[in-house]
Protein backbone atom coordinates (compact mmCIF):
# COMPACT_ATOMS: atom_id res chain seq x y z
CA UNK A 1 0.00 0.00 0.00
CA UNK A 2 1.26 3.65 -1.16
CA UNK A 3 1.73 5.91 2.11
CA UNK A 4 0.39 9.38 1.74
CA UNK A 5 2.67 11.50 0.22
CA UNK A 6 3.87 14.55 2.68
CA UNK A 7 3.39 17.79 0.72
CA UNK A 8 3.66 20.16 3.66
CA UNK A 9 5.90 20.67 6.18
CA UNK A 10 3.76 21.55 9.40
CA UNK A 11 3.11 18.61 11.42
CA UNK A 12 -0.81 17.69 11.51
CA UNK A 13 -1.82 19.87 7.87
CA UNK A 14 -4.03 17.37 6.11
CA UNK A 15 -3.42 19.07 2.74
CA UNK A 16 -2.25 16.01 1.54
CA UNK A 17 -5.66 14.14 2.22
CA UNK A 18 -8.18 17.29 2.05
CA UNK A 19 -6.43 19.65 -0.44
CA UNK A 20 -6.75 22.43 2.48
CA UNK A 21 -4.39 24.28 3.94
CA UNK A 22 -4.19 24.52 7.28
CA UNK A 23 -3.04 27.94 7.41
CA UNK A 24 -6.25 28.53 5.13
CA UNK A 25 -3.83 29.62 2.36
CA UNK A 26 -5.47 29.24 -1.29
CA UNK A 27 -3.93 28.51 -3.28
CA UNK A 28 -2.64 25.93 -1.21
CA UNK A 29 0.93 26.70 -3.19
CA UNK A 30 1.13 30.31 -1.42
CA UNK A 31 1.51 28.32 2.17
CA UNK A 32 5.38 28.63 2.55
CA UNK A 33 5.48 25.05 4.10
CA UNK A 34 3.64 23.78 0.98
CA UNK A 35 5.71 21.10 -0.85
CA UNK A 36 8.52 20.94 1.87
CA UNK A 37 9.27 17.72 3.92
CA UNK A 38 8.98 17.25 7.50
CA UNK A 39 12.15 17.16 9.21
CA UNK A 40 11.69 15.41 12.29
CA UNK A 41 9.27 12.83 10.10
CA UNK A 42 10.44 9.74 8.86
CA UNK A 43 11.30 10.38 5.56
CA UNK A 44 8.47 8.49 3.50
CA UNK A 45 9.56 5.66 0.76
CA UNK A 46 9.42 8.41 -1.78
CA UNK A 47 11.75 10.73 0.32
CA UNK A 48 14.21 8.42 0.87
CA UNK A 49 17.82 10.27 -0.03
CA UNK A 50 19.71 8.40 -2.99
CA UNK A 51 22.96 6.70 -1.58
CA UNK A 52 25.99 8.77 -2.63
CA UNK A 53 27.50 7.20 -5.12
CA UNK A 54 31.78 7.27 -4.58
CA UNK A 55 33.87 6.85 -7.52
CA UNK A 56 35.23 2.88 -7.45
CA UNK A 57 38.55 2.72 -6.40
CA UNK A 58 40.94 0.50 -8.57
CA UNK A 59 42.42 -2.11 -7.42
CA UNK A 60 45.85 -2.61 -9.52
CA UNK A 61 45.29 -6.39 -11.08
CA UNK A 62 49.59 -7.04 -11.19
CA UNK A 63 49.51 -7.77 -14.43
CA UNK A 64 51.57 -5.69 -16.36
CA UNK A 65 50.69 -2.02 -16.98
CA UNK A 66 49.07 -0.23 -20.75
CA UNK A 67 49.35 3.64 -21.30
CA UNK A 68 46.66 4.88 -19.24
CA UNK A 69 48.28 3.06 -15.98
CA UNK A 70 51.06 4.18 -16.78
CA UNK A 71 49.77 7.75 -16.57
CA UNK A 72 48.40 7.17 -13.12
CA UNK A 73 51.26 5.41 -11.53
CA UNK A 74 53.92 8.26 -13.41
CA UNK A 75 51.84 10.61 -11.12
CA UNK A 76 52.62 9.61 -8.17
CA UNK A 77 56.57 8.09 -8.64
CA UNK A 78 59.38 9.45 -10.64
CA UNK A 79 60.13 7.28 -12.92
CA UNK A 80 63.33 6.25 -15.04
CA UNK A 81 61.46 4.59 -18.47
CA UNK A 82 63.58 1.88 -20.53
CA UNK A 83 61.79 0.98 -24.17
CA UNK A 84 62.73 -2.48 -25.51
CA UNK A 85 63.03 -2.11 -29.38
CA UNK A 86 63.82 -5.22 -31.66
CA UNK A 87 62.69 -7.33 -34.96
CA UNK A 88 60.09 -10.55 -34.02
CA UNK A 89 61.45 -12.85 -31.83
CA UNK A 90 64.79 -10.92 -31.09
CA UNK A 91 64.68 -11.83 -27.66
CA UNK A 92 62.81 -8.66 -26.11
CA UNK A 93 60.53 -10.56 -23.99
CA UNK A 94 63.30 -12.74 -22.85
CA UNK A 95 64.89 -9.95 -21.72
CA UNK A 96 62.75 -8.95 -19.41
CA UNK A 97 61.38 -12.00 -17.93
CA UNK A 98 64.91 -13.04 -17.56
CA UNK A 99 65.56 -9.62 -15.32
CA UNK A 100 62.49 -10.78 -13.15
CA UNK A 101 63.66 -14.20 -12.48
CA UNK A 102 67.07 -13.26 -11.79
CA UNK A 103 65.63 -10.68 -8.90
CA UNK A 104 63.44 -13.80 -7.74
CA UNK A 105 66.54 -15.96 -6.56
CA UNK A 106 68.07 -12.62 -5.23
CA UNK A 107 70.19 -9.42 -6.06
CA UNK A 108 71.29 -9.09 -9.68
CA UNK A 109 74.74 -7.26 -9.27
CA UNK A 110 74.23 -4.52 -6.98
CA UNK A 111 70.35 -4.04 -7.05
CA UNK A 112 67.84 -5.53 -5.05
CA UNK A 113 64.63 -5.53 -5.07
CA UNK A 114 61.96 -3.81 -3.23
CA UNK A 115 58.60 -4.24 -5.45
CA UNK A 116 56.90 -4.10 -8.31
CA UNK A 117 53.47 -2.82 -9.50
CA UNK A 118 53.22 -5.45 -12.16
CA UNK A 119 54.69 -9.01 -10.24
CA UNK A 120 51.80 -10.70 -12.25
CA UNK A 121 52.69 -9.85 -15.66
CA UNK A 122 56.00 -10.23 -14.69
CA UNK A 123 55.03 -13.68 -14.00
CA UNK A 124 52.91 -14.50 -16.58
CA UNK A 125 55.85 -13.69 -19.40
CA UNK A 126 58.49 -15.75 -17.45
CA UNK A 127 56.33 -18.82 -17.05
CA UNK A 128 56.50 -20.40 -20.22
CA UNK A 129 60.35 -19.85 -20.51
CA UNK A 130 60.52 -21.92 -17.58
CA UNK A 131 62.56 -25.04 -17.58
CA UNK A 132 59.66 -26.71 -15.94
CA UNK A 133 56.80 -25.76 -17.73
CA UNK A 134 56.31 -28.96 -19.68
CA UNK A 135 58.23 -27.46 -22.97
CA UNK A 136 61.15 -29.86 -24.10
CA UNK A 137 62.62 -26.43 -24.48
CA UNK A 138 62.51 -22.65 -22.73
CA UNK A 139 60.12 -20.25 -25.25
CA UNK A 140 58.70 -17.37 -24.97
CA UNK A 141 54.99 -17.14 -26.55
CA UNK A 142 55.33 -13.85 -29.11
CA UNK A 143 53.81 -10.54 -27.84
CA UNK A 144 51.27 -10.19 -30.46
CA UNK A 145 50.94 -7.28 -33.05
CA UNK A 146 47.43 -6.33 -31.68
CA UNK A 147 48.93 -6.43 -28.01
CA UNK A 148 48.97 -2.96 -26.30
CA UNK A 149 52.41 -1.81 -24.90
CA UNK A 150 52.94 -3.30 -22.03
CA UNK A 151 54.69 -1.83 -18.90
CA UNK A 152 56.83 -3.80 -16.67
CA UNK A 153 57.54 -2.09 -13.09
CA UNK A 154 60.67 -2.68 -10.77
CA UNK A 155 61.40 -0.86 -7.58
CA UNK A 156 65.16 -1.39 -7.46
CA UNK A 157 67.78 -0.22 -4.58
CA UNK A 158 71.69 -0.40 -4.94
CA UNK A 159 72.50 -3.29 -2.32
CA UNK A 160 74.83 -0.62 -0.48
CA UNK A 161 71.97 0.82 0.78
CA UNK A 162 70.36 4.58 -1.18
CA UNK A 163 67.34 6.00 -2.90
CA UNK A 164 64.96 3.40 -4.25
CA UNK A 165 64.12 3.69 -8.40
CA UNK A 166 61.39 3.21 -10.04
CA UNK A 167 61.71 1.62 -13.43
CA UNK A 168 59.12 1.14 -16.10
CA UNK A 169 60.03 -1.27 -19.08
CA UNK A 170 57.74 -1.07 -21.86
CA UNK A 171 57.59 -4.20 -24.39
CA UNK A 172 55.95 -4.31 -27.66
CA UNK A 173 55.47 -6.94 -30.63
CA UNK A 174 58.41 -7.11 -32.85
CA UNK A 175 56.24 -6.77 -35.66
CA UNK A 176 55.20 -2.97 -35.11
CA UNK A 177 59.03 -2.25 -34.92
CA UNK A 178 59.41 -4.04 -38.19
CA UNK A 179 56.61 -2.64 -39.86
CA UNK A 180 57.73 1.18 -38.74
CA UNK A 181 61.27 0.42 -39.87
CA UNK A 182 59.44 -0.64 -43.36
CA UNK A 183 57.05 2.56 -43.46
CA UNK A 184 58.34 5.73 -41.14
CA UNK A 185 54.41 7.01 -41.35
CA UNK A 186 54.09 4.52 -38.33
CA UNK A 187 56.84 6.13 -36.05
CA UNK A 188 54.46 8.51 -34.53
CA UNK A 189 52.23 5.68 -33.39
CA UNK A 190 55.28 4.38 -31.24
CA UNK A 191 54.05 6.85 -28.28
CA UNK A 192 56.03 4.90 -25.81
CA UNK A 193 59.38 5.96 -27.50
CA UNK A 194 59.12 9.78 -26.59
CA UNK A 195 58.33 8.62 -23.37
CA UNK A 196 61.69 6.55 -23.15
CA UNK A 197 64.81 7.94 -21.03
CA UNK A 198 66.60 5.17 -22.58
CA UNK A 199 65.97 3.39 -25.73
CA UNK A 200 67.52 -0.66 -26.16
CA UNK A 201 67.38 -1.97 -29.02
CA UNK A 202 68.01 -5.79 -28.91
CA UNK A 203 69.91 -7.36 -31.30
CA UNK A 204 70.09 -10.79 -31.66
CA UNK A 205 73.31 -12.40 -31.97
CA UNK A 206 72.47 -15.71 -33.17
CA UNK A 207 71.01 -13.93 -36.29
CA UNK A 208 74.43 -11.77 -36.68
CA UNK A 209 76.78 -14.09 -36.40
CA UNK A 210 74.91 -16.76 -39.02
CA UNK A 211 77.20 -16.51 -41.88
CA UNK A 212 73.82 -16.76 -43.98
CA UNK A 213 71.87 -14.30 -42.59
CA UNK A 214 74.77 -11.76 -41.15
CA UNK A 215 74.68 -9.32 -44.34
CA UNK A 216 70.65 -8.56 -44.56
CA UNK A 217 70.14 -9.01 -40.78
CA UNK A 218 72.98 -6.47 -39.79
CA UNK A 219 71.88 -3.76 -42.58
CA UNK A 220 68.15 -4.05 -41.41
CA UNK A 221 69.17 -3.74 -37.59
CA UNK A 222 71.13 -0.63 -38.59
CA UNK A 223 67.95 0.20 -40.22
CA UNK A 224 65.72 0.48 -37.54
CA UNK A 225 67.81 2.60 -35.62
CA UNK A 226 68.13 5.28 -37.99
CA UNK A 227 64.21 4.78 -39.54
CA UNK A 228 63.20 5.56 -35.66
CA UNK A 229 66.12 8.21 -34.83
CA UNK A 230 65.95 10.28 -37.86
CA UNK A 231 62.16 10.36 -37.75
CA UNK A 232 61.83 12.01 -33.98
CA UNK A 233 61.21 8.49 -32.06
CA UNK A 234 63.66 10.02 -29.45
CA UNK A 235 63.13 12.96 -27.34
CA UNK A 236 65.86 15.14 -26.77
CA UNK A 237 68.68 14.03 -24.45
CA UNK A 238 67.47 10.15 -24.36
CA UNK A 239 70.45 7.76 -23.94
CA UNK A 240 70.46 5.06 -26.86
CA UNK A 241 71.94 1.60 -26.26
CA UNK A 242 72.43 -1.74 -28.20
CA UNK A 243 72.03 -4.90 -26.36
CA UNK A 244 73.55 -7.97 -27.98
CA UNK A 245 71.52 -10.96 -26.54
CA UNK A 246 71.38 -14.69 -27.53
CA UNK A 247 75.73 -14.29 -26.58
CA UNK A 248 75.27 -18.03 -25.67
CA UNK A 249 74.82 -18.93 -29.09
CA UNK A 250 78.07 -17.39 -30.23
CA UNK A 251 79.87 -19.57 -27.38
CA UNK A 252 79.88 -22.68 -29.45
CA UNK A 253 83.13 -23.80 -29.67
CA UNK A 254 83.47 -24.00 -32.86
CA UNK A 255 82.39 -21.20 -34.09
CA UNK A 256 83.53 -18.55 -30.98
CA UNK A 257 86.13 -17.23 -32.28
CA UNK A 258 84.81 -16.12 -35.59
CA UNK A 259 81.30 -15.00 -33.65
CA UNK A 260 83.51 -12.78 -31.28
CA UNK A 261 85.24 -10.88 -34.17
CA UNK A 262 82.20 -10.47 -35.82
CA UNK A 263 80.36 -8.69 -32.55
CA UNK A 264 83.54 -6.65 -31.97
CA UNK A 265 83.38 -5.66 -35.51
CA UNK A 266 79.63 -4.67 -35.75
CA UNK A 267 80.26 -2.80 -31.87
CA UNK A 268 82.90 -0.73 -33.85
CA UNK A 269 80.96 0.31 -36.46
CA UNK A 270 77.51 1.27 -35.09
CA UNK A 271 79.05 3.24 -32.32
CA UNK A 272 81.11 5.51 -34.58
CA UNK A 273 77.75 5.63 -36.74
CA UNK A 274 75.75 7.16 -33.59
CA UNK A 275 78.61 9.30 -32.53
CA UNK A 276 76.95 11.96 -34.85
CA UNK A 277 73.42 11.42 -33.40
CA UNK A 278 73.81 13.14 -30.15
CA UNK A 279 72.59 11.10 -28.04
CA UNK A 280 74.83 8.90 -25.54
CA UNK A 281 75.77 5.33 -26.54
CA UNK A 282 76.71 2.06 -25.64
CA UNK A 283 77.05 -1.40 -27.37
CA UNK A 284 76.47 -4.24 -24.65
CA UNK A 285 76.70 -8.05 -24.20
CA UNK A 286 73.83 -10.18 -22.58
CA UNK A 287 72.34 -13.59 -22.36
CA UNK A 288 68.90 -13.93 -20.99
CA UNK A 289 68.08 -17.66 -21.61
CA UNK A 290 70.95 -19.67 -21.97
CA UNK A 291 70.05 -23.07 -23.97
CA UNK A 292 72.12 -23.30 -26.71
CA UNK A 293 75.35 -23.46 -24.50
CA UNK A 294 74.63 -23.63 -20.93
CA UNK A 295 77.73 -22.70 -19.84
CA UNK A 296 77.76 -19.22 -20.61
CA UNK A 297 74.90 -18.60 -18.61
CA UNK A 298 72.78 -15.74 -17.59
CA UNK A 299 75.13 -12.58 -19.11
CA UNK A 300 74.87 -8.86 -18.60
CA UNK A 301 71.56 -8.91 -16.35
CA UNK A 302 73.26 -7.14 -13.36
CA UNK A 303 75.35 -4.33 -15.67
CA UNK A 304 72.34 -3.61 -17.66
CA UNK A 305 69.98 -3.09 -14.12
CA UNK A 306 72.64 -0.71 -12.67
CA UNK A 307 73.04 1.36 -16.67
CA UNK A 308 68.81 1.42 -16.44
CA UNK A 309 68.46 2.25 -12.65
CA UNK A 310 71.29 4.71 -12.50
CA UNK A 311 69.60 8.36 -11.16
CA UNK A 312 69.74 11.04 -14.08
CA UNK A 313 71.39 14.09 -13.43
CA UNK A 314 69.60 17.01 -12.80
CA UNK A 315 68.96 19.51 -15.22
CA UNK A 316 70.98 22.75 -14.48
CA UNK A 317 68.72 25.17 -12.83
CA UNK A 318 71.42 27.75 -12.75
CA UNK A 319 70.75 31.48 -14.61
CA UNK A 320 73.23 32.11 -17.49
CA UNK A 321 75.34 35.33 -16.15
CA UNK A 322 74.23 38.53 -17.35
CA UNK A 323 77.61 40.64 -18.32
CA UNK A 324 77.68 43.99 -18.34
CA UNK A 325 74.48 44.41 -16.28
CA UNK A 326 72.84 47.14 -14.51
CA UNK A 327 72.25 45.42 -11.52
CA UNK A 328 74.79 45.55 -8.19
CA UNK A 329 73.45 41.84 -8.04
CA UNK A 330 73.84 40.67 -11.77
CA UNK A 331 77.21 41.93 -11.52
CA UNK A 332 78.27 39.51 -8.39
CA UNK A 333 76.40 36.72 -10.30
CA UNK A 334 78.54 37.64 -13.19
CA UNK A 335 81.56 36.61 -11.42
CA UNK A 336 80.91 33.73 -10.36
N1 LIG B 1 69.57 -19.23 -26.92
C1 LIG B 1 68.92 -18.15 -26.55
N2 LIG B 1 67.64 -17.96 -26.96
C2 LIG B 1 67.01 -16.86 -26.57
C3 LIG B 1 67.60 -15.87 -25.74
N3 LIG B 1 66.71 -14.88 -25.55
C4 LIG B 1 65.60 -15.23 -26.22
N4 LIG B 1 65.76 -16.41 -26.83
C5 LIG B 1 64.77 -17.12 -27.65
O1 LIG B 1 64.41 -16.30 -28.74
C6 LIG B 1 63.04 -16.51 -29.07
C7 LIG B 1 62.35 -15.18 -29.18
O2 LIG B 1 62.34 -14.56 -27.93
P1 LIG B 1 61.22 -13.49 -27.49
O3 LIG B 1 61.69 -12.94 -26.18
O4 LIG B 1 59.88 -14.05 -27.57
O5 LIG B 1 61.39 -12.43 -28.64
P2 LIG B 1 60.60 -11.06 -28.81
O6 LIG B 1 61.60 -10.08 -29.30
O7 LIG B 1 59.85 -10.70 -27.57
O8 LIG B 1 59.61 -11.44 -29.99
P3 LIG B 1 58.22 -10.74 -30.38
O9 LIG B 1 57.37 -10.75 -29.16
O10 LIG B 1 57.71 -11.60 -31.47
O11 LIG B 1 58.51 -9.37 -30.85
C8 LIG B 1 62.44 -17.42 -27.98
O12 LIG B 1 62.33 -18.72 -28.47
C9 LIG B 1 63.48 -17.36 -26.87
O13 LIG B 1 63.55 -18.58 -26.16
C10 LIG B 1 68.95 -16.10 -25.31
O14 LIG B 1 69.59 -15.31 -24.58
N5 LIG B 1 69.54 -17.25 -25.75
MG1 LIG C 1 57.86 -10.38 -27.19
Amino acid sequence: MNATPVLCQRPGCKVAETGKCDLQHDPVELCPNYGKPRNAETPSETQVPAPRTVAAARIASGDAMVWEDLEAFSRGHRIQTVSVIGEPKSGKTTLIAAIYASLCKGPVGDREFVGSRTLVGFAKRHHLALLNSERSTPKTPRTSRDDPTSFYHLALRPKSGGLVSHLVISDRSGEAYQAARQDTSLVGKLTELKLADRACFVLDAAKLTNPERHATYSRQFKQMISALNDNGAFRDGAAIEVIATKIDTTNRPERAEQSAAILDDYERQITEEMKASGHAFGFHRVCALPKSHLETGYLGLGETLKRWTTPQPLPSVVQPAVHDAVRQIDRLLAKW
